[in-house]
């Protein structure tokens, strides 16, 4: 099989310091746990950024000394910032990071429940305007799928030759308002892809460990972090988003599968950016 590929999704937008006193705020914050994440075995470090008091923000400032803090300490990681940002962000806020010309970038693929009263919109044309400024600068898009329709206009899109062939997902498993995080349903996401994709799994919430040991079962790739979970297991919180990478190493030691060092992880998502 394929060598593992892990991402750690280190701070989130969405989740604070009041559910986790490790989760990340400042540059310097940021560029610690990505390097912990990194150290432990993550090849991609899932960016979202923060002002110090946790407010999250798209600003391409903010972004910039975030990555250039982070490849101060690990510059051969893969850095990959959402374009998802926080529910309510404008387009035109969401797209800043993209300006920054990093390798790869997530496109989120449909609009999502997101818990109470929050969307997470992603509308048709959204999606193609993003998918399209990201082609122009190189950037490889990760498929955020929240649901198997999403996958669907992932299809879609690339079959209109928006979304660029071999297509990469992310199926966000187990959000309020997506699909469950069940192994029947993982199985059913990863049935539906067209044959040469790739795909990672992000369990959110208690199915992370389920949903992380059959992705690499399967020969998917795992994307864990605060962003996702915030726990070790039931009532035993995290100290750091390595933390979760050790563990995520030491199933796929068992298991039978190595793991990918960025290089590697370029060359299995054919990233070749410049
Ligand atoms: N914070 C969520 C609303 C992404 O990074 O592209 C969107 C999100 C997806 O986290
Ligand atoms: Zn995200």
């Amino acid at each position: 099989m394929e060598k593992l590929i892990i991402t750690a999704a280190i701070c989130g937008a969405e989740v604070t310091k009041n559910h986790n006193p490790a989760v990340p705020y400042t540059v310097e914050e940021i560029a610690r746990e990505a390097k912990m994440a990194h150290d432990a075995g993550a090849a991609i470090i899932h960016l979202h950024v923060r002002e110090d008091d946790g407010t999250p923000t798209q600003s391409a400032a903010r972004f910039k000394a975030c990555m250039d803090a982070i490849k101060a300490v690990c510059p051969d990681v893969i850095v990959q910032p959402s374009t998802g940002g926080a529910v309510g962000m404008s387009n035109e806020e969401r797209l800043q990071p993209i300006t920054l010309d990093p390798e790869m970038a997530t496109l989120d693929c449909g609009t999502c429940n997101f818990g109470g009263d929050d969307i997470f919109v992603n509308t048709e044309n959204t999606i193609i305007e993003f998918a399209q400024k990201m082609f122009e600068r190189g950037i490889k898009p990760e498929c955020e799928v929240f649901d198997k329709g999403m996958i669907d206009m992932t299809i879609r899109l690339n079959k209109k030759g928006y979304i660029p062939s071999p297509l990469h997902f992310n199926f966000v498993m187990g959000v309020n308002g997506g699909i469950t995080g069940t192994v029947r349903d993982l199985l059913f996401m990863k049935e539906s892809i067209p044959q040469g994709s790739t795909f990672t799994v992000s369990g959110v919430g208690r199915c992370q460990l389920e949903m992380a040991t059959t992705a690499i079962l399967l020969g998917g790739h795992v994307r864990v972090g605060f962003e996702d979970n915030v726990y070790l297991k039931k009532g035993v919180l995290l100290k750091s988003n390595a933390e979760m990478v050790e563990r995520i190493v030491e199933i796929a030691k068992l298991l039978g599968r190595e793991i990918a060092t960025p290089s590697e992880a370029r060359q299995i998502l054919g990233i070749n950016k410049k």
